[in-house]
């Protein structure tokens, strides 16, 4: 290549590296699979390496990973956060052993399996948990200390008071965690998370702690940054240490004085990584001896006495015998491959994802072919290509008619998925009713999938309202439902009459309303009945609510069977109004100041949540006031609070207070 040539290659890779980036690090949203991120990486250092003038300083090859942005507080990281230079081949192992043993003699090597999560730094002052941060870039990250705090893992005062200590480790997402938040977010209309990694970021960078905590987060240490008052003179030494002191470290790690044991180990964890609870990306072979660790010394970007060894994604060739298509919940047709079972890393794959019509027309996938499957980083399968087509296979079109109930599905403009619009789809009522009784709705405890289907199958109930008619009879008549499970359940729906009215709003599956708009619109309107009569406009004055939103309640309340199916809701008793709503009673007794303007709010919006938790709002600040809420440009309400030292929150504080209530 010449020097014009590669300039310009080197300009167009530096661009896209910068993007995919910024899309995975900054956004969450990776739009590559790691291993193609490489690739491409490598092929800049490449040209860097032959033509050193075109490096520059703000290549990505530059940096050690990631980037900072302005949500958190910065914490310097005193110990910098280094990361691991990566190893594609076990010959790149070996001559990192040989690099090691031209350096240092009789070197002994710990191999742990590389967590597939987000590096955090952990400090401890006398044993007690003060700070937690993100690497960020390795120099600066993002202060997470009251997110970290929610991961039952990390010890909040450790087994020794140590002066100080600094750790660092892996968050991660455990798989089953992830499949329950991925169906959650489905279920409410949400886009799931990409991957656990994405899933576990996205959950630890969170504004509010009590998102983080629901989100079941996971942590394994598997470094000693700084430590006063204990010597340790070796890094299996030290993992030993960090578990005595109460810290969950890596899974596995072992010793060994002979490097091909290491690459042994290396591969065993290799074969056996589809089959751990969590998602690695490789295996790390460090260096034991932190003598020689000061020998080998770090470059600007890596330590030298360390290397991860990626794996590369497993791939296998199977038969893809059928398109199974389901309807969601939206009328959404979503296809999926079946395929012949084939055991990639480590489990057993059947199915797998094939999205929509574009899709499948891209890689023009069809019934018979004999594809090619992946489950790399993500544990999600995926087709990665046809290898060869059915000779009397032809291209596959999702079907223009539901396979629940007949009627022609649509695909509105600018979407990719088709939709079955008939409202009174089997399919969809069924998903429908799933939806209605689950855990974040009305809670119907025992109404789960299984006798959900039964009943809409034996024709009990056909819509929503019918669960509040069933007999004990009719339900003691499935089968094996014991007569104390039929009682449990009917005590279930007669007990969920008495739910807040957002958790109905949200419960009657409102395309675009999902848990906070749905309390949104409980706050603002009150009672259904005012929903009812509300125009667009009156919904669009909501703040958060923008013109979709709004105009999918309209005609979600204007339609004959929602009124139908609102006035059978009322006859059975289900409550209708916000004012009923005393299940929490957060800010019961407090007295709230509004002062200046409350930029996303609204002083009106933020009167209403706080009356809906059972607090009160006085317009003028004196000692039996509570808290004051102030705004932009708070004048002398905010001047005369802190002149009676009452506490001054801001809106981010207003928000953190409500915790999820409002998110
Ligand atoms: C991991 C992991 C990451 C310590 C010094 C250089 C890199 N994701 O599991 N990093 C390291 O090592 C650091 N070890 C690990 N196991």
């Amino acid at each position: 290549m010449d020097f014009e040539k590669a300039s310009l290659r080197a300009k167009e890779l530096r661009d896209t590296l910068n993007y995919y980036s910024k899309k995975y690090y900054v956004d969450d949203d990776p739009v590559v699979e790691d291993d193609v991120y490489d690739k491409l990486q490598r092929e800049l250092a490449d040209i860097e390496n032959n033509f050193p003038s075109l490096k520059t300083p703000d290549s990505p090859t530059q940096r050690v990973g990631g980037t900072v942005d302005n949500r958190f507080d910065p914490v310097v990281h005193t110990v910098r956060m280094e990361s691991l230079q990566d190893a594609f081949s076990e010959e790149e192992l070996f001559s990192f052993a040989e690099r090691v043993n031209s350096a240092v003699d009789n070197a002994e090597f710990v191999v742990e399996p590389k967590i597939d999560g987000l590096s955090v730094s952990l400090e401890y002052e006398n044993g007690v948990f003060i700070r937690g941060s993100t690497r960020g870039d390795g120099d600066v990250g993002e202060d997470v200390t009251e997110n970290l705090k929610t991961i039952r893992a990390i010890p909040l005062r450790l087994s020794r008071e140590l002066p100080f200590i600094e750790v660092r480790g892996e968050v991660y997402m455990p798989h089953d965690v992830f499949f329950k938040l991925s169906e959650e977010q489905e279920l409410k209309g949400e886009m799931p998370f990409k991957n656990p990694r994405n899933a576990a970021a996205g959950s630890l960078r969170q504004k509010s702690p009590a998102v983080t905590a629901k989100r079941r987060l996971s942590i394994f240490v598997f470094n000693i940054q700084r430590v006063e008052g204990e010597t340790l003179s070796g890094h299996k030494e030290s993992l030993d240490f960090l578990k005595e002191l109460g810290f969950k470290t890596v899974p596995f790690y072992n010793k060994y004085s002979s490097f091909s044991d290491a690459v042994k180990e290396v591969r065993r964890i290799g074969e056996i990584r589809g089959t751990l609870p969590f998602d690695i990306d490789g295996a790390v072979i460090k260096t034991n001896s932190f003598a020689q660790r000061a020998v080998l010394g770090s470059t600007s970007k890596f330590p030298k006495w360390a290397v991860a060894f990626k794996y590369p994604p497993e791939e296998k060739e199977t038969k893809l015998s059928d398109i199974e298509i389901t309807v969601g919940r939206t009328g959404v047709l979503t296809p999926t491959a079946i395929l012949d079972p084939v055991n990639l890393a480590g489990s057993t794959v059947g199915r797998a994802t094939l999205h929509n019509q574009d899709y499948i027309t891209e890689k023009d996938i069809r019934i018979g072919d004999i594809i090619k499957v992946r489950k790399a980083g993500d544990i999600i399968p995926e087709i990665i290509s046809v290898v060869s087509h059915d000779p009397s296979g032809t291209p596959y079109l999702i079907p223009s008619v539901c396979p629940s109930c007949g009627a022609a599905v649509i695909r509105e403009e600018g979407e990719a998925a088709v939709r079955c619009v008939n409202p009174e789809c089997p399919a969809q009522l069924l998903r429908n009713i799933i939806h209605f009784c689950s855990r974040d709705t009305m809670d119907i405890e025992g109404l789960g999938e299984a006798i959900l289907k039964s009943l809409v199958e034996n024709g009990m109930i056909n819509n929503p309202a019918d669960i509040y008619s069933l007999t004990p009879s009719q339900i003691s008549s499935l089968d094996g439902l014991a007569d104390k499970s039929a009682e449990n359940l009917i005590n279930a729906i007669e007990g969920s009459k008495k739910n807040s009215l957002s958790k109905l709003l949200f419960a009657l599956g409102i395309r675009h309303i999902g848990e906070k708009a749905a309390k949104l619109l409980a706050v603002r309107f009150g009672d259904i009945d005012s929903i009812i009569n509300a125009s667009v406009e009156d919904i669009l004055s909501i703040d958060g609510f923008g013109e979709v939103m709004a105009k999918s309640v309209f005609d979600f309340f204007s339609m004959p069977q929602t009124i139908d199916l609102i006035s059978r809701l009322k006859d059975a008793g289900v409550n209708m109004k916000t004012l009923e709503e005393v299940s929490d009673t957060r800010f019961s007794g407090k007295v709230f100041v509004l002062t200046g303007t409350l930029p996303t709010y609204g002083r009106a919006e933020a009167t209403k949540i706080i009356e809906s938790f059972g607090g009160k709002t006085s317009s003028s600040v004196s000692k039996k006031t509570d808290f004051v809420l102030a705004g932009e440009d708070a004048g002398s309400k905010l001047t005369k609070a802190q002149s009676l030292g009452i506490t001054v929150i801001d809106e981010n504080e207003f928000k953190k207070m409500c915790g999820d209530k409002t998110e």
